[in-house]
């Protein structure tokens, strides 16, 4: 897959088996692992919601969210299954200013201060393909920053874990409308 990147969206355990524990993470992990092991697509880069402890989104500051991702705690890692293909400079942290939620992985940014669009353009990348979590938020956030920064960008269903299951279909639906692929 030349020219093509994969971008794993929020792939961390508090979202996988934590305190915000979304429906089908498991098998999205297992389905974007098979993924990569068959189809090798290379760049892969990895999004990550990455709060101090006192971020606008949690409840005690009057957020929707339970605590998640906080910084240095086992719930902001990533999936250990993944680790072997994440590199620390095409890793993307966003979330980290207490007074701003970012659900799109476009205001992240990596070890280096560049953002993933930056990224992206640099590498003569045009095409990519989301995984992760969650659908309605981070996912749809970030598939249409990409779209609209002329991207050609597809989602693979199998791949994706969600916050709620009408939310979670009624994404799929608006972003397929807007010109995202699904396969
Ligand atoms: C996300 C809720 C709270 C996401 C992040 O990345 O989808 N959702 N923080
Ligand atoms: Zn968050």
């Amino acid at each position: 897959m030349k020219d093509t990147a994969l971008i794993v969206v929020d792939m961390l355990y508090d979202f996988i088996d934590g305190s915000m524990a979304c429906h089908e993470a498991d098998k999205a992990v297992e389905n974007s692992l098979q993924f990569i092991r068959k189809e090798h697509p290379s760049p892969i880069l990895f999004v990550r919601d990455h709060h101090p402890a006192d971020h606008c989104s949690f409840t005690a500051q009057g957020g929707p969210w339970p605590p998640h991702c906080v910084q240095g705690t086992h719930g902001a890692d990533i999936h250990e299954a993944l680790v072997p293909y994440a590199d620390e400079d095409l890793s993307f942290f966003k979330g980290e200013d207490p007074a701003q939620e970012q659900y799109s992985a476009f205001e992240g940014r990596n070890p280096a201060g560049q953002s993933l669009s930056e990224v992206l353009h640099l590498l003569e990348i045009d095409k990519v393909i989301i995984c992760g979590i969650a659908t309605e938020f981070c996912v749809r956030n970030t598939a249409e920053d990409l779209l609209k920064d002329g991207f050609r960008v597809s989602i693979l269903q199998d791949c994706i874990a969600y916050v709620d299951a009408q939310g979670h279909k009624e994404a799929l639906q608006a972003m397929q409308e807007e010109g995202i692929a699904l396969r």
